[in-house]
């Protein structure tokens, strides 16, 4: 008897040990990204006009990175970085994936449509999503939103590592029809669905989200959850901004137009951040918001509606406002509540954290571009990041620790980002030493992607 008093205290202590180290171990992975939200554009980034209160629970629950960037100043090579780890000049998608005749009026059909850039280009084959890791570490893998990685069935999630997918495959539609530019674009799987046509696709979005939450949340699972939101509408009719009524009245009435996109804009964030924090609360409901990583940011600076202030520059830009966007992350009991970090992070450290949350290898012979960065957002250690690069068509920029060159069609310079992140004091001519750097570390990174094994679809090998 007292033996087996014994043994089943030992089994209990055991038991608890096991389940107080439970919480870091494999945790749920929901990435959430927002299309072209400005730096200022959430409370906890200082927004006071616009109401983000789950974003910001999200900040106070964890960690708000201010010194975040992505990989290039619009959509769809800032997300091919997301999904391989890797510079969009290594993984071959550096530049959209989009049908611009749209711009000078053009109507497609859909015989013409299916032939056209839009519908052909993709994410290189050989390119190894971070869905491909962790589902073959053992998670279920979703993806809920903007694709915008290819729309041929063999670029479609389902194909690349996913065992789940709802919404589009291109880079934007109409939020009520789920058209772009005319053509229906919303996908269940490899299935294009007009199931949900003429509801507004956020909330499609979050009601699809949390269903695979709920299906999934016994095991590990990972869910990318890219809104389009708040992006504008691409249709024939330039409606551009495009929001429910209800949300439009949290904010007051509009003076000019002017007034008027920026409240929609806002209100398409707040609309966004309700989804949010219902799955925030969905998380806590199914008793896993303790072993779950949530992560937000946007895919890139923001647009005309935007704010992005202090930074200088816009989406599009080589300027921190392209290319540097809010990042929080929650992980209770692993990333301390209500932190900050200064620490020069990129949207290229996610794959590698992914990979070691998971408890998963890096695929062999994959060169990978950032590290685990979650040491740093837990404030352990300070950024093992030295040096960061952007290219788009001739535009260039390079950040080497404080330091940032640019030279583009807008303008150029070199700027000491510790005393003046808003890029307004040019420095080339006070410190020619650090400027010649700078050009010599972008060269010499030129020339490592040029060496890389060439990826399509625009690279010429
Ligand atoms: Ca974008």
């Amino acid at each position: 008897m007292h033996c087996l008093r014994l043994f089943l205290t030992i089994i209990f202590l055991a038991w608890n040990v096991s389940s107080a180290n439970a919480a870091p171990q494999r945790p749920n992975i929901i990435l959430i990204v927002a299309d072209d939200q400005g730096y200022r554009d959430l409370g906890c980034f200082d927004g006071e006009e616009i109401k983000t209160p789950n974003l910001d629970r999200i900040a106070k629950d964890g960690v708000r990175a201010t010194s975040f960037y992505v990989t290039w100043p619009a959509c769809t090579p800032s997300r091919s970085s997301i999904l391989t780890g890797r510079y969009p000049q290594r993984n071959g998608l550096y530049d959209m994936i989009r049908n611009d005749m749209v711009n000078y009026g053009h109507r497609y059909s859909e015989v013409e449509y299916a032939l056209s850039p839009e519908m052909t280009l993709g994410m290189d084959l050989r390119e190894i999503t971070i869905g491909q890791v962790l589902q073959k570490a053992g998670y279920t893998t979703g993806v809920v939103g903007k694709w915008d990685g290819g729309q041929a069935r063999r670029y479609l999630p389902l194909q690349r590592g996913f065992d789940f997918f709802y919404g589009f495959a291109n880079t934007g539609i109409d939020y009520w029809t789920h058209e772009r530019y005319g053509i229906h674009s919303m996908f269940r799987g490899n299935q294009r669905t007009k199931e949900d046509q003429g509801q507004y696709a956020t909330d499609v979005f979050r009601r699809e989200a949390m269903r695979f939450i709920q299906d999934n949340h016994r095991k590990p699972f990972f869910l990318y959850l890219p809104f389009n939101a708040p992006h504008s509408a691409s249709n024939l009719e330039k409606d551009s901004w495009q929001v429910p009524e209800k949300y439009l009245k949290l904010y007051s009435e509009p003076k000019s137009k002017r007034e008027e996109i920026r409240v929609k804009y806002m209100a398409m964030v707040t609309c966004m951040d309700e989804a949010i924090g219902a799955i925030l609360d969905q998380l806590k409901e199914l008793g896993v918001d303790n072993n779950t990583l949530v992560m937000f940011f946007s895919d890139n600076g923001g647009g005309g509606a935007a704010n992005n202030h202090p930074l200088r520059g816009a989406k599009g830009d080589m300027w921190e406002g392209g290319i540097r966007v809010p990042f929080i992350a929650r992980w209770p009991g692993v990333i301390p509540a209500g932190t900050v970090t200064d620490e020069f992070i990129t949207a290229l450290e996610l794959f590698p954290m992914f990979v070691n949350a998971a408890k998963a290898r890096l695929p062999k012979g994959v060169h990978y571009d950032g590290f685990d960065m979650l040491p740093v957002l837990q404030g352990k250690t300070k950024s093992s990041r030295l040096e960061m690069f952007w290219e788009r068509r001739l535009d260039r920029a390079a950040r080497v620790g404080q330091f940032k060159w640019v030279q583009a069609g807008k303008g150029g310079g070199l700027f000491d980002l510790s005393k003046d992140i808003g890029e307004k004091n040019d420095l080339s001519a006070e410190k020619p030493e650090v400027l010649a750097m700078l050009k010599a570390r972008f060269e010499s990174w030129k020339n490592e992607m040029d060496a890389a094994e060439p990826r399509g679809p625009f690279r010429d090998y």
